[in-house]
């Protein structure tokens, strides 16, 4: 079993777009579960990060990771949203990697468990600026609004968006988590967000919780 992942792991980083789609195909067809699969995956992306950051790896290899990330994930996304564990939404979130940034592999795993597991999610898309968090929250009244930043740069973008959605009193509406490579729980807390999602699988144990809570907050006030 481990040697399947390890494989998996070893292809994406080196690159090998044919080795990792029947290294994916090879662990579904033995079984493999898809949470294992897709931290081989993901445990190889921080590899190719470790690469270029020491000069092995270009910007160009970064690239070629990331179509072959999503081509991986275009295989295992229908398989998860099959293993839907509710029929009736649980709540609605909307998502989006803050402005300045252009990385959406995690954001999108995110949002493909988060749908997986019953929400209703709406996806910004990348580069998103503070305004349009404002208005995707006046149009669809969602529950969590969650954000991801990859960079140090961007991340504290993050504090410029909740303090938009503070501006326009829609704080209190909103359950607010972040997550992405450079964010911490310490982070999270210390620019008025309400949850920290370590990784996609703890993201949605989260938001079940931030429903939880919200509900007992309406009933309260
Ligand atoms: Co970029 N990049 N990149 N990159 N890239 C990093 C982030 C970097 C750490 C690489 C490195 O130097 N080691 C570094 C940032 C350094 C820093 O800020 N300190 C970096 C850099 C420098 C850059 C550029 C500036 C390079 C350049 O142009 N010179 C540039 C910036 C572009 C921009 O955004 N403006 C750039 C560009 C790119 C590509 C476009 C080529 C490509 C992205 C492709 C894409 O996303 N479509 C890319 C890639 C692939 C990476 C690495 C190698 C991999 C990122 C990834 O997809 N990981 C990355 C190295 C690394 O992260 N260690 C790197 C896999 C993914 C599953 O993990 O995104 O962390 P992750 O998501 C996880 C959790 O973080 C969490 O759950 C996910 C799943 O478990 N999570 C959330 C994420 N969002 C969440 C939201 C939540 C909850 C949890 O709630 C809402």
């Amino acid at each position: 079993m481990s040697n399947i992942l390890n494989n998996i792991r070893d292809s994406i980083v080196n690159l090998d777009l044919d080795a990792t789609i029947n290294g994916v195909k090879e662990a579904l067809k033995n079984g493999v579960d898809i949470k294992s699969i897709v931290n081989a995956l993901a445990e190889g992306m921080q590899i190719i990060g470790i690469k270029y950051e020491k000069g092995e790896y270009f910007i160009s290899d970064l690239i070629v990771a990331g179509e072959i990330f999503k081509e991986a994930m275009s295989i295992l996304k229908p398989r998860i949203i099959e293993s839907r564990e509710e029929t009736k939404p649980l709540g609605r979130i909307v998502i989006g990697t803050v402005y300045g940034d252009i990385h959406d592999i995690g954001k999108n795993l995110v949002a493909t468990f988060l749908e997986a597991a019953g929400f209703e999610v709406i996806d910004l898309g990348v580069d998103v600026p503070p305004e349009k968090f404002v208005e995707a929250i006046k149009q669809y009244n969602p529950d969590i609004v969650g954000m991801s930043a990859l960079l140090t740069s961007t991340m504290m973008h993050m504090k410029n968006i909740i303090e938009a959605i503070e501006r326009e009193g829609l704080r209190n509406k909103v359950k607010v988590i972040v997550g992405g490579a450079p964010i911490t729980e310490k982070f999270a807390i210390e620019i008025g967000a309400d949850a920290y999602g370590e990784n996609a699988f703890k993201a949605v144990e989260i938001c079940k919780k931030l429903i939880e809570e919200k509900t007992k907050d309406l009933q309260y006030h």
